[in-house]
């Protein structure tokens, strides 16, 4: 039995400090008198990874003793953040570890900055992927995440002179929070050629041979349950050369370079992170990444199945694995290869385990975004593989030309292999095919992925295969650690830190909505984080905000559809009313910061060309003397996940305001609810959610909807379309050089004018302007802003990932938590 002790990190600050010192002097090999702040930071992770490695243990041998069905989550982004704070405060221990570190003469906020964030992933769908973990370990399901451990997480974004320019960002130096399991190790074939064979029972067999084997090397992270001993594991697969050395004979014969060339070319699989997010590049490494890696996970789990000695058919009994986008969907074909090809069931038992095994989860319908693979490239590279895919879909296409004989177009539509020039492989209908249950990740997503791109599936399959799992996001993370004094005052009013384990409970707060005292402290608090948002503006980029001011935040992935340009031209729309007011008539307006981050994908012209505009307007209005506080404009370099955690907690207001039908879920809109701020929005993905819960007078929703975009369009494009007066101005003014050169923002103004605006930009133009003015207004009321944010906290249970997991585990996996 646990006590809770095991895994509650240290008795006293004692025990912690003796754990530090003893890391220093032994694992550093340093004197505790030559401890800097990046010595501390790398005792105190050690400190507390030897506290995790106990219930981690724990937790792996329970789980292989009692032989509980099992969830893997299959994800090629784990956008984790940093972890030691996270592992203090799951273990419940960081005021310990603050008071020992103060003895030893560090401020802890220091050391945890010293860490370097895990970035493995590019925004939404990999911090998706971390709060699942969170919350797997916290609500003590068996799971495990698999992933590829990148050398070269997502990049680092500079600003120079406006312009972004990429930097690698390689995290490894000093990571304590992996185990590398060298003994764990996967040979993975690529190339090659495939023969038939006769097995001893005189039945055909296809066997796959020659090409190349890269070795996959395990590496484990813990990752901590929130107060529980549960500590799940995560396993990144790391590339290396078969034989683990450079060709000697080359290397003697005075071939240097090429030696070690094999070994450079294997490391290069797990070498990088594709930085795109919602854009799909088809490139032949992204796809070697992808085989790489499910093929490693997928023998790690038929190894860990097999030693159950049970038989095939409790396959499904004993694991679920979950595909988080199509990135993985390779798993699929590469379980049905393992059943047939290597452990010999027939086809049909094979694909029957198979579908029953796994989940879909679709994070988008943008078409830029939906994987395809040219037939052609997976022949060369997986050849058994494409014969696999081939004869998936000849037995799809039999039973739906069987089911559906009047429908002539049908099997074309519906076809795995798309017949264009090249031949296509369609990852999302194999995923589809492949898989027990699909879901979207937001009401309106869910409905839409089932009325456009799987419609005809819908149709074969029936509805019930298609299902919803609206995002959330990890109270733990996103509220406590990221604001621990809300978090502080809100266990005072709801009965202590439960409402951590159980978001629901926040609902208590509506007691507390018209006590003063009570507003005071939250508008205290809100207030605190500005002015700690505003000092690092200014340390950053040497501008001064008024944290008085409001805070209006876009922090994202640059993407037309999220539509940061809608924004800028508001702000250039703001700027230029403010200018043509009098003195008198400035005084009266509301004071604004508009605050922008994210970083744009590298080939992505278009988006760094709005980063460019936004820091060209900063420049021109954070000078101006006629505008001084009423107006200032901020990009903050290299948007990552502990900046997020500093920026959400600041907001008054942030923005989410993609075109209708666009953003799947979006899960920052969730975290600056919780952190009492309010957002404007579209009718888009969780927002609608979100306005249901916390009531449409608490978010200032505007723009055109989903099911009115096609119309508007179509429209555009065979009709009249008049821009907006109001953003023809703003045109006229960027055209007119007010913001550098003009020429640099032309594509961007013709995407509106003069090819189709295909975002909406000039639609929702005037409607996003009037929707700015109420917030305005109403937030010179600030005793009611303030109730309209402790409301909407109060409301806001439902985006806990705790209950994401809980529907993805009754409604997908069919797995139960294992009792502590
Ligand atoms: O589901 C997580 C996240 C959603 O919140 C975002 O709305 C959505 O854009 C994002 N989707 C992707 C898809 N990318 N690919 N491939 O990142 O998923």
């Amino acid at each position: 039995a646990w006590t809770k002790h095991e895994f509650s990190g240290f008795q006293n600050k004692e025990e912690f400090e003796r754990e530090v010192v003893r890391h220093v002097e032994t694992t550093l090999a340093r004197s505790i008198y030559n401890c800097d702040e990046s010595a501390a930071y790398s005792a105190s992770s050690l400190a507390f990874r030897d506290r995790l490695v106990q219930g981690w243990n724990k937790t792996q041998q329970r789980q292989t003793f009692t032989d509980s069905k099992r969830i893997y989550y299959l994800s090629l982004e784990f956008l984790m953040g940093r972890a030691l704070d996270n592992a203090m405060l799951n273990l419940g221990a960081k005021e310990v570890a603050k008071e020992g570190l103060a003895e030893l003469g560090f401020r802890i906020e220091d050391i945890v900055g010293q860490e370097h964030d895990a970035a493995l992933g590019n925004g939404g769908l990999g911090r998706l992927a971390a709060c699942f973990l969170d919350s797997m370990a916290t609500l003590n399901y068996p799971a495990w995440g698999y992933g590829l451990r990148y050398r070269y997480g997502i990049f680092k974004q500079e600003i120079i002179d406006g312009y972004q320019v990429e930097v690698p960002d390689y995290w490894l130096d000093f990571n304590p929070w992996e185990f590398p399991r060298h003994d764990v190790t996967v040979d993975i074939q690529f190339y090659g050629q495939v023969r038939k064979s006769q097995d001893e029972n005189g039945k055909t067999v296809a066997i796959w041979e020659g090409g190349e084997t890269v070795t996959a090397v395990a590496y484990d992270v813990p990752t901590p349950g929130y107060d529980t001993p549960s500590t799940n594991n995560l396993r990144l697969w790391s590339s290396k050369a078969a034989s683990g050395e450079f060709d000697f004979q080359k290397f003697n014969s005075g071939d240097y370079e090429s030696s070690v060339a094999d070994q450079q070319r294997a490391e290069t699989i797990s070498a990088v992170l594709y930085p795109n997010d919602n854009l799909d590049r088809g490139k032949e490494l992204r796809i070697k990444q992808q085989y790489f890696w499910v093929a490693a996970s997928l023998y790690d789990i038929v190894r860990r199945f097999k030693k159950s000695k049970r038989s095939w058919n409790e396959f499904p009994d004993q694991v679920a694995i979950q595909l988080n986008d199509t990135h993985p969907t390779l798993a699929i074909v590469e379980l049905q290869r393992i059943l047939i090809d290597v452990e010999g069931l027939e086809w049909d038992e094979a694909w029957n385990i198979v579908t029953s095994t796994f989940g879909y989860t679709n994070h988008t319908v943008l078409p830029e975004a939906l994987e395809k693979w040219p037939v052609g490239l997976i022949q060369h590279l997986l050849p058994r593989h494409l014969q696999i895919i081939y004869d998936i879909n000849l037995f799809f296409l039999q039973s739906v030309e069987k089911r559906f004989p009047e429908d002539r177009d049908i099997l074309r539509r519906v076809s795995i292999i798309e017949e264009s020039q090249p031949k296509m492989v369609r990852m999302a209908y194999l995923a589809v095919v492949g898989s027990h249950k699909v879901n979207g990740v937001a009401e309106l997503h869910s409905d839409l992925i089932q009325t456009t791109i799987f419609k005809d599936f819908v149709t074969i399959f029936g509805e019930d295969k298609f299902t919803n799992v609206t995002n959330g996001i990890t109270p733990r993370r996103w509220l406590h650690q990221a604001n621990p004094r809300l978090s502080e005052l809100i266990a005072s009013k709801t009965g202590g830190y439960e409402f951590l384990k159980d978001l629901t409970l926040l609902n208590k707060l509506e007691l507390f909505v018209d006590d003063k005292t009570f507003r005071k402290e939250w508008a205290e608090i809100k207030f605190a984080n500005k002015v700690r948002l505003a000092k690092y503006i200014k340390s950053t980029l040497n501008v001064n905000v008024n944290p008085a001011a409001l805070f209006d935040v876009q922090v994202k992935r640059i993407h037309e559809y999220k539509r940061q340009q809608l924004n800028i031209f508001g702000v250039i729309h703001r700027y230029l009313t403010l200018k043509a007011m009098s003195p008198e008539e400035r005084k009266k307006q509301q004071p604004r910061v508009s605050i922008f981050g994210g970083k744009a994908a590298p080939g992505y012209w278009m988006a760094k060309q709005i980063i460019h505009l936004i820091n060209n307007v900063g420049g021109v209005v954070n000078q101006d003397p006629d505008i001084g506080d009423l107006l200032k404009v901020i990009f903050l370099e290299d948007y990552n996940v502990s900046k997020a955690e500093m920026i959400i907690p600041a907001s008054d207001l942030s923005e989410h305001i993609s075109t209708a039908g666009t953003e799947a879920s979006g899960t920052s809109n969730m975290k600056f609810v919780l952190n009492g701020g309010l957002i404007i929005g579209t009718c888009d993905g969780a927002n609608i959610e979100i306005t249901r819960e916390i009531g449409q007078e608490n978010i200032f929703l505007f723009g055109t909807l989903s099911e009115d975009v096609e119309d508007l369009r179509h429209m555009h494009t065979y009709g009249e379309h008049p821009i907006d007066p109001n953003l023809a101005k703003v045109f006229d003014a960027i055209q007119g050089g007010m913001f550098g050169e003009p020429n640099d923002f032309n594509a961007m103004i013709s995407a509106v004018r003069d090819h189709g605006d295909y975002y909406l930009v000039s639609d929702d133009f005037q409607s996003y302007i009037d929707t700015h003015k109420m917030v305005d207004t109403e937030y010179q009321n600030q005793e009611e802003w303030i109730s309209k944010c402790i409301r909407s906290v109060a409301r806001m249970g439902f985006f806990s990932s705790d209950r994401c997991i809980n529907e993805y585990a009754e409604g997908i996996w069919n797995i139960e938590p294992l009792a502590v």
